[in-house]
Formats: structure tokens, C-alpha cells, sequence
């Protein structure tokens, strides 16, 4: 059955995600007494809900925890309230209060062991767990510090399971939080080691898009939530629906990901407006195009590695193909060369909501990095200060795990800048411990004797010193 278990932490998590269920119930035709009202046949429910058999309910496996029990409550004042499942909600009185560490040391983990015991028995419903989905943000508290811890904790217990997060990165727009990047960047090493792919939002990026297409500055948390919704909707598709252009996330997550830690994405949903007149052309268009993405950065200045394009309603493949080999010609947008194939589609004829036609894109670029240096500079700035630390210090962090976050930034910034090049050692360091996992995996299973190992290991030398080589040539000639 493949089944995704969906966690929201902390109030942006619980906000967007609220959101995200009430789309895909419309999408699978469920009303919210769980009631499914119609059922196309090509759609797949029980990937993301629990069927009730005796009554024919559909219950979401989400599961919310939150360190403050106010944000959580409000779910219960909503048309939706009687969906969800009445055990999958953990949450605390306390709040994290914006502190990554109260969420990591002190009262995240008061509320571990209930959220895992809840998780657990979500997993054992499942006939085959597919991984989880986690909604939250990585500028206050809960989302930061208590996300980490429980990322350590998922990741030790389902190690052969996918973890991708949907998660809002710094909010430079309100700036009601000034130890966002603090919080943002003691988050990153968890994310880099636990998940298997993580999906950026910035608040003031889509604040911007929100005012181009409302010509108002107010435009509500909600409205953002609901362009986030749609896209993490739109992009789930391939795992909720059948079709011959359907990927489950380890499919599609081995597609996007190049190298272990290139595993942070981009992306943008369209249109945000009910059936502009646009062509399927410019919708592509448009999905690539900076000015559009829900993160700041230019995107014709990275290279990408790989992009997966998912299109609902009526779509003309053709035109969509045409496009796409237009697109890499054009060369508006670079795409490395040595993947063959990086850009991916996957169509499926149901509308979402009322659109005629809609598309997500997500990417994996090098663009991604510009980011991660705006979060670098501001970080490295407050700790030579040693501003704020006492916060964190008081609730148990200590000092060396801000140098440790900072030189993960950094490292995964140069990392990102070495991958853009093409010739990298961490290319070298990654297909070596890949073939070092598939050698000691082959000798477990006793079918490689030694002559084969060497004879391996010669012919894996040998044909990633050509890839290097070819690697390096074509960098020359480009300089
Ligand atoms: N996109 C989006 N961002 C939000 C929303 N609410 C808060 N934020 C941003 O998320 C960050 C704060 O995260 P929250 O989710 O409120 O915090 P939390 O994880 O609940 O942690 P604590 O409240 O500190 O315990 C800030 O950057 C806010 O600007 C929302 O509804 N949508
Ligand atoms: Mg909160």
C-alpha cells in the first residue's frame, strides 16, 4: 500500500498542514465526516488516510505535536474537526517560546516519548510504511528544536523509511524574531543528517508573489499557507493517484538526488490565480522563473541538477515535451549535463480544485545555496556577539554547538559550490561509499568472492576516473 504517515510540528506546521488535508480530502472526495463521497478510481486514499472498514471513513494519518496546546486546540474549532484521528495529537503546555533549545533539551523532550508511542502505533497500522511527510518551520522553537530531536529519534528507528520535510525557513519579513537564524541554523545539521529531502519556503518571498497578484500588502498568513498547500498537494499527486507517470518518494527522491547531501529543493506552485489565460508554454515558463519561486533567489544562476514537474487537468503532453527539450536549449536555465534526463514530468488528468490546469515544480539546484549565505552571514554575525546566547546556553545547549551548526552552514555552502563545478571530491567520496555499502551489502550476502571484489572495485575505478576526467575536460573547454 506504500503508506505515508504526515507529522506537523509546531503552529506553522499544524496551519499549512490543516490546509494541505483539506485539499487532498476534496482531491480524494472525502467530506469531513470521513465520509468518501466518490471515489475516480485512479485515486489512491489509503496511501495518506486509515479506511475504517466498517463505515466506510476515511481518517488522515496526520499526527500534530506541538509544545504549545492553544495552536493545536484551534484544529478542534473547524469545519474539519471531526476528521482527524482523536489519539494523534501530542502536545505540551508550556511553548518553546522561539528557542530552539527549549524545544531540543527541555521541553521537547517531555513530550518524545508520547509522540513516538503515537507514531509507532500509526506505523503498525500500515501494511507497508512508505516514510514520513513533516510540515514545520525552522524559525520559532517547536518546529526548530523539537523537530531535530525528533528527526534523531525517526531516523534511528526507521532508518529504511523516507523522511522529506516541508519546512519555512527564516522569515525575513516579520522580523518579530530575531534569533531566527539562530534557530534556523542549529536545525540545519539535523535536517542534513536525518532527512532524505527537504522542500524550502521563505515567508517573504511569497509575501512578495502574494502582492503581485493581490496589489495589497496584508495579505494573510493564511493566503501563504494556502500557496503552500496547493503545492505540497500538487506535488503529492504522484504518490496519491495511479498512473504510468507515478513515483513513489524513494523513486523520486534517488531522481533528484545527486549527491547525500544535496538533498534541499526548491520549488513553486501555479497558477495562484483561478485559470489565467495562459498557455501550458508559460506555465512552465513561469514555474521556473525566479520571480515565482517561493524562495529568494535567481534562478538563472544556479545550475540544476534535476527538476520534477507534476501537471493536473487537461495538459497537452506534447507541447509539455516540446517545451522541455526548448527549455534546456534555450539555456535560460543550466542544467548539468552529466545526469541524463533530469527533468521529470507526471501528469494526471484530475483537476486540482477547479484549475484547468496546474503544475508544481520542484528543483534541485545550486541556487539553493544563496539561502543558506544570507543565514550564514546573519548567524556569524550574532555569534561573535555571543548575542542572545544566554537564551539558549540557560536551557541547557552548549557553546560548541553553535560552531558545529555554523561549520555545517558553511560546509554545505562550499559543498554546494563544488557540486555547481562538476568535479568534485565529495562526487569521489560519495560513489566510493556507495560502492563500499554495495560491496560489504554483496559480501553479506555471500555472493562476491574476492577475485570479484577487486575485479569491481577495479572497473568502478576506472569508470569513475573517466567520468572525472570527462568531468573536468568540459569544465575546461567551458572556461
Ligand atoms: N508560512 C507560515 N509561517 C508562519 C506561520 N506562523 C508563523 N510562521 C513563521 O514561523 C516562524 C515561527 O514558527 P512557529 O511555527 O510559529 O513556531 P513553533 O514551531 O510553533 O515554535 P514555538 O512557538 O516557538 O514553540 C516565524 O518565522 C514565523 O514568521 C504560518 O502560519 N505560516
Ligand atoms: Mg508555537
Amino acid at each position: 500500500m506504500k503508506e505515508i504517515i504526515v507529522l506537523h510540528i509546531g503552529s506553522t506546521g499544524r496551519k499549512i498542514g490543516e490546509l494541505f488535508w483539506q485539499e487532498i480530502c476534496e482531491d480524494h472526495g472525502i467530506n469531513p465526516n470521513s465520509e468518501i463521497e466518490e471515489n475516480d478510481g485512479n485515486s489512491k486514499p489509503n496511501i495518506y488516510f486509515n479506511e475504517i472498514s466498517q463505515n466506510n471513513h476515511y481518517v488522515p494519518r496526520a499526527i500534530f505535536l506541538d509544545l504549545d496546546q492553544v495552536s493545536v486546540n484551534d484544529l478542534t474549532e473547524t469545519n474539519m474537526r471531526k476528521i482527524w484521528n482523536p489519539n494523534g495529537f501530542v502536545c505540551s503546555i508550556s511553548g518553546a517560546g522561539n528557542n530552539f533549545a527549549k524545544g531540543y533539551c527541555t521541553e521537547g523532550p517531555e513530550i518524545l516519548e508520547n509522540s513516538m508511542e503515537v507514531i509507532r502505533k500509526e506505523v503498525e497500522k500500515c501494511e507497508s510504511f512508505q516514510g514520513f511527510q513533516i510540515f514545520h518551520s525552522v524559525g520559532g522553537g517547536t518546529g526548530s528544536g523539537f523537530g531535530s530531536l525528533l528527526l534523531n529519534e525517526l531516523k534511528q528507528e526507521y532508518c529504511n523509511n523516507i523522511i522529506f520535510n516541508f519546512t519555512s525557513w527564516i522569515d525575513w519579513s516579520i522580523g518579530d524574531v530575531v534569533v531566527e537564524p539562530y534557530n534556523v541554523t542549529l536545525s540545519l545539521p539535523y535536517l542534513i543528517q536525518n532527512s532524505d529531502g527537504v522542500l524550502f519556503f521563505e515567508n517573504r518571498k511569497i509575501l512578495e508573489i502574494a502582492y503581485k497578484i493581490n496589489k495589497r500588502y496584508d495579505s494573510t498568513r493564511k493566503e501563504l499557507n494556502r500557496y503552500i498547500s496547493s503545492f505540497a498537494c500538487n506535488f503529492t499527486s504522484s504518490f496519491r493517484f495511479s498512473g504510468e507517470t507515478n513515483f513513489g518518494m524513494r523513486r523520486l527522491l534517488t531522481t533528484l538526488v545527486p549527491f547525500k547531501k544535496s538533498k534541499f529543493f526548491i520549488g513553486n506552485f501555479g497558477p495562484l490565480i483561478k485559470n489565467p489565460k495562459i498557455s501550458v508554454n508559460e506555465l512552465i515558463e513561469n514555474s521556473f522563473d525566479g520571480k515565482n519561486l517561493y524562495v529568494d533567489v535567481d534562478s538563472t544562476q544556479g545550475k540544476y541538477f534535476a527538476s520534477f514537474l507534476t501537471f493536473r487537468g487537461n495538459v497537452p503532453i506534447i507541447e509539455v515535451d516540446e517545451k522541455i527539450s526548448n527549455l534546456k536549449d534555450k539555456n535560460n536555465y543550466e542544467f548539468i549535463d552529466w545526469i541524463p534526463n533530469n527533468i521529470i514530468t507526471s501528469f494526471y488528468t484530475k483537476k486540482q480544485r477547479d484549475l484547468l490546469m496546474s503544475i508544481s515544480n520542484i528543483s534541485n539546484t545550486s541556487i539553493i545555496k544563496t539561502i543558506f549565505q544570507k543565514v550564514s552571514y546573519a548567524f556569524t554575525r550574532m555569534c561573535e556577539r555571543r548575542a542572545f546566547q544566554h537564551w539558549y546556553i540557560s536551557e541547557g545547549l552548549e557553546n560548541i554547538e553553535f560552531d558545529q551548526a555554523g561549520c555545517a552552514l558553511k560546509d554545505l555552502i562550499s559543498e554546494i559550490e563544488m557540486n555547481e563545478n562538476g568535479l568534485t571530491q565529495t562526487l569521489e567520496d560519495d560513489f566510493d561509499e556507495e560502492i563500499e555499502l554495495e560491496i560489504e551489502n554483496e559480501n553479506l550476502n555471500g555472493n562476491l568472492n574476492e577475485n570479484q571484489n577487486q575485479n569491481l572495485n577495479e572497473n568502478l575505478n576506472e569508470n569513475l576516473n573517466q567520468n572525472l576526467n570527462e568531468n573536468l575536460n568540459q569544465n575546461q573547454n567551458q572556461n
